[in-house]
């Protein structure tokens, strides 16, 4: 398989609450929203399309991220691993990777196939039209492998919001949420002090963060009431955009390896270099959903989600179409008109 699918040539060079309120309780467990199968009438239930729990919306919009446990079963987190490993040599046999083999590559979903199922996965996906609506697509994605590190690392402040200009442009707070990002956790993230992703609960409305005071040593103290995610293999988080995080330094014998996809709107620009060749064997192997997440759209009305010569929403947009056909859309969520 190559290992670079549709890349534009050398864009990865130089790229460089309690946690237990945050966890989505099982698809099952919870009391669903609206219809609870996500079937057409007369169709299977397909749980890509099954309304996510209210406690899980409520936790995400209140602590600003929710924690996924088994979002890959076994298999499916072997693969994925499989393909990390495959890019992860492949930028290695380029020279491109750091001193100690870390890699951050951007424009992930387009550096190998097996990581097409993650773009619907039905353990996440409810989350992220549940949350965004049907008007979007990953522009952003990447894969981390953060092996020890050599030396202890040089103090660092790394707490930020996602989005760079997001965060700059808009003259309002809080700002708009605007993207999730889904985190997979390939490896084991079960301790702290393994690189886990640090984020501040409930933090997401505030355009702010006050800097903590570098002790003696030049670190900076974690801000008051930081949770470090702490994840099994094959467990996943998702986060608002706006919510306050950092990475974390990994400490401890075990290479982390993560995947992150970021879903956003169809109207806002990609995030990653890119190029597609939509006439390749790969391209048209996919759904027409899962172009759709890979940025593809008819005409460029079909980013602002209608079509010029209708002047109204466009149905044949493939997630707007399949959670018409269940039933799913719902006026009383803007963004599910
Ligand atoms: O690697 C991490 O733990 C977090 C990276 C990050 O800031 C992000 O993906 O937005
Ligand atoms: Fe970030």
């Amino acid at each position: 398989m190559p290992d670079t699918l549709n890349q534009a040539p050398s864009h990865t060079d130089g790229q460089a609450p309690s946690q237990a309120l945050s966890q989505a309780p099982r698809q099952t467990a919870g009391q669903p929203e609206g219809q609870p199968e996500g079937a057409a009438p007369g169709q299977a239930p397909d749980a890509r399309f099954a309304p996510i729990d209210a406690e899980s919306r409520r936790t995400f919009t209140e602590q600003g991220y929710l924690l996924i446990r088994n979002a890959l079963d076994e298999p499916a987190r072997t693969r994925i691993e499989a393909a990390v490993d495959r890019v992860h040599d492949a930028e290695g046999r380029a020279g491109r990777l750091g001193p100690n083999g870390a890699m951050h590559v951007l424009g992930a979903v387009f550096r190998d196939e097996a990581f097409g199922e993650l773009l619907d996965l039905p353990t996440t996906f409810p989350h992220l039209w549940g949350h965004l609506g049907w008007n979007i697509y990953v522009h952003h994605s990447h894969i981390d492998v953060n092996p020890p590190a050599l030396e202890p690392p040089a103090p660092v402040w790394a707490w930020h919001q996602d989005g760079y200009r997001q965060n700059a442009d808009l003259d309002m707070e809080p700002r708009p949420m605007f993207s999730i990002k889904v985190a997979y956790v390939l490896s084991d993230l079960s301790e702290e002090g393994r690189g886990g992703t640090l984020v501040l609960p409930g933090s997401q409305y505030s355009n702010t963060l006050d800097r903590t005071e570098p002790g003696p040593d030049g670190v900076y103290p974690r801000p008051p009431g930081t949770v470090e995610i702490t994840a099994n293999p094959g467990d996943a988080f998702l986060f608002d955009r706006r919510l306050w995080h950092s990475r974390s330094p990994n400490q401890s014998t075990v290479t982390r390896k993560m995947v992150f996809l970021c879903y956003t709107y169809r109207w806002i620009r990609w995030r990653d270099d890119v190029a597609v060749d939509r006439r390749g064997p790969w391209w048209r192997s996919l759904s027409p959903l899962r172009r759709q997440l890979l940025g593809d759209g008819d005409e460029a009305a079909s980013h602002f989600g209608f079509t010029l010569e209708s002047g109204v929403w466009d149905d044949g947009i493939p997630l707007r179409a399949e959670l018409k056909r269940r039933g799913l859309l719902d006026r009383s969520r803007h963004y599910l008109r």
